[in-house]
């Protein structure tokens, strides 16, 4: 935490009163995250949450803000017309002094500010399979509020971020280029991803061929990105709209299995306490297509046990790339925490091809009662 240039970035903002303090907070990956308590001239405190974004993964930031600002806005409307909570049930931007979405200290950092959801959680581990329910209807909630935002409009804040073939070949060239001589460690982890490789693509050209839609989606559904009410444990907001962008709906759906139904931590060491969890898996489908509001394809429902497994496959070969190239991309905390990463999507993935008759069984369940729910 670089004091000078937060203090620099803090000037810019008039935050209705004094600053007390600054603290990170957060547990992402990629942005560096920070909460700021004001005192309010009445009394009482209020709290903004200040976010540095990564220049090296988003680089185009005048994209991936004005992306933000609109999406912000857009749903904060729908919120207002709809009698919803716009402080809560939406990410809010702070302009700074000048009106501007964002801001850049002298060292070319940038930044920005949104209101500080109070009375909110965000969980790194589903604790009780309510909150997981509430963490899918969140999630298929905002899929469904954003489906007529104007995709057209949106940047591509990362090109062909859930490509998984393009992935691969990432990852493929990372291999060969072996740019910290680490690929020779990692043999079984690179053959279990390359012995998939052909079916890694199977989403990417049903896409193509027209059999699953492009949507406005969120893209990074991780359990941490939506806020829970702390009292009532009600999903509140969807957070971390970086790479919001036409995408799969089945991704979201995917990604939020990949991490929340796992029995263990993203970067657990002990692989034998990984495991997919089939009830949490059924619980999220059932919150997820519920949140939707019956807007997915028969293809799309029938996808879903696919699109978490690849994206599942997709992650750990991404983990597995930064690892092999340094560890540039996703921060670390301790040598070795991206293989640790990798190896546990890894062993997801082996998982639930053993679950995979239950996980299609599961699926069919759900969609059955949905359906007759909608009748
Ligand atoms: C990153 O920023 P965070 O931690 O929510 C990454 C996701 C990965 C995730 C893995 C922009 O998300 O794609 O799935 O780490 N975000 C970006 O935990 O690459
Ligand atoms: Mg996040």
């Amino acid at each position: 935490m670089n004091r000078q240039q937060i203090d620099e970035v803090l000037r810019q903002y008039d935050f209705g009163g004094q600053v007390l303090r600054c603290e990170p907070c957060g547990s992402g990956h990629i942005n560096e995250t920070y909460c700021v308590t004001c005192i309010k001239p009445g009394g009482g405190e209020k709290r903004f949450l200040l976010q540095r974004m990564n220049r090296a993964v988003f680089q185009d930031i005048d994209g991936l803000m004005e992306n933000v600002a609109n999406v912000t806005s857009y749903l904060h409307r729908r919120l207002e017309r709809g009698g919803g909570d716009t402080e809560r049930g939406t990410m809010n931007l702070l302009p700074t002094r000048t009106g501007a979405a964002w801001c850049t200290d002298t060292g070319g950092g940038c930044w920005r500010v949104f209101l500080y959801i109070e009375g909110a959680i965000c969980l790194d581990r589903v604790e009780k399979p309510e909150d997981f329910y509430e963490t899918a209807l969140a999630f298929g909630n905002f899929q469904r509020l954003l489906a007529e935002y104007p995709a057209e409009t949106l940047h591509e804040t990362i090109p062909n971020f859930h490509n998984t073939a393009a992935r691969f070949d990432a990852f493929e060239r990372s291999v060969k280029a072996d740019a910290c001589g680490r690929a020779a460690g990692v043999q079984p982890e690179i053959a279990f991803a390359m012995a998939r490789r052909e079916e890694a693509e199977t989403l990417v050209r049903m896409q193509q061929d027209g059999l699953l839609p492009l949507r406005v989606t969120h893209n990074d559904t991780k359990l941490n990105n939506v806020m829970l009410d702390a009292e009532t444990g009600r999903g509140l907001c969807v957070v971390d709209l970086d790479t919001v962008m036409p995408g799969l709906a089945v991704n979201d759906f995917g990604d939020s299995i990949r991490f929340g139904a796992s029995t263990a931590d993203e970067d657990e060491c002990d692989l034998s306490k990984v495991e997919m969890d089939l009830g949490l898996f059924e619980i999220f489908a059932k919150g997820f297509l519920e949140g939707c509001g019956g807007s997915l394809t028969e293809n799309e429902i029938r996808a879903l046990p696919m699109a978490a497994k690849l994206m599942t496959l997709e992650c750990g070969v991404r983990f597995l790339t930064d690892y092999l190239d340094g560890d540039r991309y996703f921060r670390i905390h301790r040598e070795g925490q991206n293989l640790d990463r990798a190896r546990t999507q890894f062993k997801l993935v082996a998982d639930m091809e053993k679950k995979w008759d239950a996980m299609q069984e599961a699926i069919r369940r759900v969609a059955a009662a949905a359906q007759s729910a909608e009748k």
